[in-house]
């Protein structure tokens, strides 16, 4: 299981503060948590807010790579700003991401291949997110033609089936979890798969049990990566055991304190 650090995202007050002042302390903070919490990639997302989209990727990526050598995963949807972070990035990155539009797919397809960089793919185009499986694996499987079409390793391609919060979306779950299964029998070798997992919990109570129950589910359902919280120390260790239990990982008396280490 990849995680991949939510918090560098200006949807948070201190990162939206940190963007807008130029002050590289919190972002690169948060950087070093997160790691040490055992995220293996992070995800960078100037949030709603700023005006310069492109700028602010840019310092975004900047300031991190001073202090982490995790994979970062530029996460917008402004394809200026990905462009202009991928070119500062030291190490292959992830793009965050395309949706299943034609005219998206025809940019971030291409642009994923020249740096190298893996490819987020939402099941969702311009109409927003369907509501069931059915339609999100019609989408996915738009997308694995495009890698095909566009030259992108099959393995770098991340699908995205678009988890809702509990409160107003309850009946997607299911649906997410169907599609997830279902996404591994489009292709051999199959795409990958992530989700953001916090999205599940957002204006929920008892957040952090949401997040890590669905967790357990999802990586049934063969789940590959997450955008997640990484310092939420039950949500790492359900992962931990969550790769042991689908032997995953080789069992040790130590696999939680061995997932956060690798
Ligand atoms: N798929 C992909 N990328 C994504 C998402 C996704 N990127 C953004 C998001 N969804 C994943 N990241 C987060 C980060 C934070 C929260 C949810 C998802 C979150 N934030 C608090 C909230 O909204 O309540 C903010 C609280 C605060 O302001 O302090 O829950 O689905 N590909």
């Amino acid at each position: 299981m990849l995680i991949i650090g939510e918090r560098i995202n200006g949807m948070f007050n201190d990162i939206k503060r940190a963007i807008q002042e130029r002050d590289p302390a919190p972002v690169q903070e948060w950087a070093r948590r997160q790691e040490q919490g055992g995220a293996r990639a992070l995800d960078l997302n100037v949030g709603p807010a700023v005006a310069d989209k492109v700028g602010a990727m840019k310092w975004l990526v900047e300031v991190v790579q001073e202090v982490s050598d995790l994979t970062l995963c530029l996460d917008s949807t402004n394809i200026e700003a990905i462009e202009e972070g991928l070119k500062l990035c030291k190490r292959p990155a992830i793009i965050n991401s395309t949706n299943a539009d034609r005219e998206k797919i025809e940019r971030l397809f291409p642009l994923a291949v020249e740096y190298g960089a893996a490819l987020i793919g939402l099941t969702m185009n311009k109409n927003g997110v369907p509501k069931d499986a059915d339609t999100r694996l019609a989408f996915a499987m738009e997308l694995v033609a495009a890698a095909d079409e566009f030259g992108l390793p099959m393995e770098d391609l991340y699908i995205d089936p678009l988890i809702l919060p509990a409160n107003v979306g309850q009946d997607h779950g299911p649906e997410v979890l169907k599609t997830l299964y279902q996404i591994k029998l489009l292709a051999n070798p199959a795409p990958r798969t992530v989700v953001g997992l916090s999205n599940v919990s957002q204006n929920c109570q008892e957040r952090r049990l949401l997040n890590r129950t669905f967790l357990a589910m999802a990586m049934a359902c063969g789940l590959d990566a997450a955008i997640a919280d990484a310092c939420d120390e039950e949500l790492m260790a359900t992962a931990a055991a969550g790769e042991v239990l689908l032997n995953q990982t080789v069992y040790c008396d130590s696999f939680v304190k061995m997932f956060k280490a690798r």
